[in-house]
């Protein structure tokens, strides 16, 4: 074929900007495990931030940064007029995550713009690079928040208005802090051709197969919800059990029909209860409340309402049985999503066409992908992940792994951004 088809990223350079970028928040385990913990909008984000955009700048980019904080750098192609082909990510983590979760898709796309420069590449179209905002929702829910406002999901005002989990800071006071309040109006007044995202897979599929391209058909639906129950406070020995009012008892009940209920259904369905405080939590003191989060998901809308239905049905029923009190809030919803058929294929022949093994899979985890495949044909290539391991400092893809999946994810930008 010749040509830019057989262009290929420089993987030493992308790996060392891992490196590079891993070195902000780096957390060191006890068996050499070495992950990051920048979670949104903290200093640590800011820190990664200027990197990247520093980054951006070194390679001639014209960056815009909108009104909640995401950041789109574009290399000019030779028609202005044209819709640009998009890439990204998300360079936020979780308090426990790795070194690749979103930055690869990020970083990857500087290295795809720098292997063009070097090459001289001229393409029709412009070829962008972003990085969303909060994309973990582990401190601001919900989740894909800043993918979400780009597309014109979520108001921009609802947005800046969440508080955060860890110390109740809002997120537009936070934004702020950081210096990351950009000018560009959101939704984002134009949106990309198209959208390719390159991202660790984040289980064990790919790697138990020996698969190395996980081609990437779509997103499961996702249901965040916050548990809070109220009973009253009393002492543990002087309390006989009968006249108790326990908020961790009807948690701890809950908790268990969550497990039953996910195991009755087999997967793809997973349930997780990530996060439970108790208040005064003290040995010798019967809690007057509890808060827990639940996270359902599913590939299957109508599997996960009703299993929505069921465990909240049981959290009610429980709460009434010990005299408590319950409420719920919904800290984010999102439906299965389907990705654009094209795009899949495109992604699929790409890596036959590069030698590597593939087998297309939803997607466990939310990604900003899902919400740019509301605007404009989108797919995801997936790498595999050493022992099924994300939101993990042991998080780990080899570098071949990692060359592999960019010079996929490079392939299928040219082959639009020409056209
Ligand atoms: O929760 C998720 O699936 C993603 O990591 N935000
Ligand atoms: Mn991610
Ligand atoms: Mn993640």
């Amino acid at each position: 074929m010749g040509g830019w088809h057989d262009l290929r990223i420089d993987g030493d350079r992308l790996c060392q900007r891992l490196e590079a970028l891993g070195e902000i928040g780096a957390v060191h385990g006890p068996n050499g495990e070495r992950g990051c913990a920048r979670l949104a909008l903290t200093d640590e984000d800011r820190q990664g931030r200027d990197l990247v955009v520093s980054w951006m700048a070194d390679l001639g980019l014209a960056i815009s940064m909108d009104a909640i904080g995401n950041v789109v750098a574009t290399r000019s192609g030779s028609d202005p007029t044209a819709a640009a082909v998009m890439v990204g990510s998300h360079i936020d983590t979780v308090r426990t995550g790795g070194r690749f979760d979103g930055n690869l898709g990020v970083l990857c796309g500087l290295e795809i713009i720098e292997t063009l420069d070097q090459h001289d590449v001229v393409t029709r179209r412009p070829v962008q690079v972003a990085f969303f905002t909060d994309e973990e929702g582990a401190r601001f829910a919900p989740d894909m928040l800043g993918s979400q406002v780009y597309v014109g999901a979520l108001a921009v005002e609802e947005a800046l208005d969440v508080l955060a989990a860890d110390n109740g800071a809002r997120l537009g006071d936070e934004l702020n802090r950081i210096g990351y309040a950009g000018p560009t109006p959101v939704p984002a007044a134009s949106f990309p051709h198209c959208y390719a995202e390159l991202h660790i897979e984040q289980g064990p599929v790919l790697e138990q197969e020996g698969i190395t391209i996980g081609v990437v058909t779509g997103v499961q639906g996702i249901s965040w919800t916050e548990v809070t129950i109220v009973g009253q406070s009393a002492h543990a020995g002087t309390t006989p059990m009968h006249l108790r009012h326990d908020p961790m008892a009807v948690a701890a009940r809950a908790i268990h029909e969550l497990r039953l209920v996910a195991g009755y259904l087999g997967a793809p369905q997973v349930a997780t209860v990530g996060s439970l405080t108790l208040v005064p939590n003290l040995i010798n003191v019967i809690p007057s409340s509890v808060v827990f989060t639940i996270d359902l998901r599913n590939t299957n809308e109508a599997i996960l309402e009703g299993i929505e239905a069921q465990v909240f049905a049981a959290c009610r029923a429980y709460a009434s049985d010990e005299g408590c009190q319950i409420s719920m809030r919904t800290l984010a919803r999102f439906e299965p999503v389907e990705f654009d058929d094209d795009m899949i294929d495109l992604v699929e022949a790409t890596a036959q066409r590069l030698g590597h093994s593939t087998r297309r899979m939803p997607s466990g985890a939310g990604h900003d992908a899902q919400m740019l495949a509301r605007v404009c044909p989108t797919s995801m290539v997936f790498v595999p992940s050493v022992n099924g391991l994300s939101h993990n400092i042991a998080e780990y893809t080899t570098p071949a792994d990692i060359e592999a999946g960019a010079n996929v994810l490079l392939q299928v930008v040219l082959a639009h951004a020409f056209e």
